[in-house]
């Protein structure tokens, strides 16, 4: 395998001594990678506008703190992906693969920064449909930052192949704390609320398609090198139009539609800490 992996036809060779303006160029010259960035700052542009506009005359606290957390999630999309095409969150590391011997590759550390902090983002807004309580909400939020975090340590190895895939691992365990809590504990939670049926919708979808990422990450240029760098990258772009514009919309239509439903959510630590018990 080549430089190739990060370009149809590269400006300039990939080394891991490019400087950011060479990134950015090598960005700009794939047509195909650049594409699956701008399709999500559009697609975040629109979602930011769009649901400033649905959250205009929502007055419930529970329903706003969705709404905030929520919208956050096209903020930092935005922010993320022009981090991406800029050249400013992305680099060039030399990947160990099974078979022996490594591989210069473009890697986007900044998408698994960013992770860091939609994904709590969504959780919070999981949370507060579910009506939760801290306690659990707490343990989502942590898990999940903690499979951001050592995901990004597994990006970023270059020592070890076997250090490599062994952050890959603890992401995955501390990602299954995350599912657990998603399928068994919130939606039980979600129950008692009254917000069972739109939560078992968005749990499906997130559980779906949050599964996407780490088989992405195991069959991309990051890891087994099934996939291009620029197939990697439209993968994690197409996951993150559904994971986070599509989820967005469908919650903050049903909040809207629902606020009484939202503002009945009673008991629980969380409710008693937000009304300030
Ligand atoms: C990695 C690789 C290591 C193992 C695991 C991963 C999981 C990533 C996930 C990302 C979800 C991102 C979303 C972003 C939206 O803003 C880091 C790929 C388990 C689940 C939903």
């Amino acid at each position: 395998m080549t430089t190739a992996t990060a370009a149809a036809s590269p400006a300039v060779a990939l080394t891991s001594e490019l400087t950011q303006s060479e990134l950015f160029t090598e960005i700009a010259a794939n047509a195909s990678l650049s594409a699956s960035f701008w399709i999500n700052i559009a697609l975040a542009g629109l979602a930011i506008l769009l649901f400033v506009y649905m959250g205009r005359d929502v007055s419930d606290s529970r329903a706003q703190l969705i709404f905030v957390a929520t919208m956050m999630v096209p903020l930092v999309s935005i922010s993320s992906y022009t981090g991406l095409v800029s050249g400013l969150t992305v680099g060039v590391i030399s990947v160990p693969y099974p078979g022996g011997g490594s591989e210069d590759v473009l890697i986007m550390w900044g998408r698994y920064l960013t992770w860091a902090l939609s994904t709590p983002m969504i959780l919070v807004a999981l949370g507060l449909l579910a009506g939760t309580n801290l306690t659990k909400l707490f343990t989502a939020v942590v898990m999940d930052i903690g499979m951001c975090v050592t995901g990004l340590a597994a990006a970023l190895t270059t020592s070890s192949l076997l250090l490599r895939w062994f952050w890959y691992l603890l992401s995955c365990a501390f990602f299954v704390a995350v599912i657990y809590v998603l399928l068994v504990e919130w939606p039980e939670d979600a129950r008692e609320a009254g917000t069972a049926e739109i939560f078992g919708t968005l749990k499906l979808l997130t559980v779906t398609l949050w599964l996407g990422y780490p088989i992405f990450w195991a069959l991309g240029s990051e890891g087994l090198a099934i996939l291009t760098t620029t197939q990697t990258s439209w993968a994690y772009s197409l996951l993150d139009v559904g994971a986070k514009y599509v989820f967005a919309f469908l919650l903050l239509r049903w909040v809207v539609a629902n606020q009484t439903v939202i503002g009945d959510i009673g008991s629980g630590s969380l409710s008693a800490a937000m009304a300030g018990d």
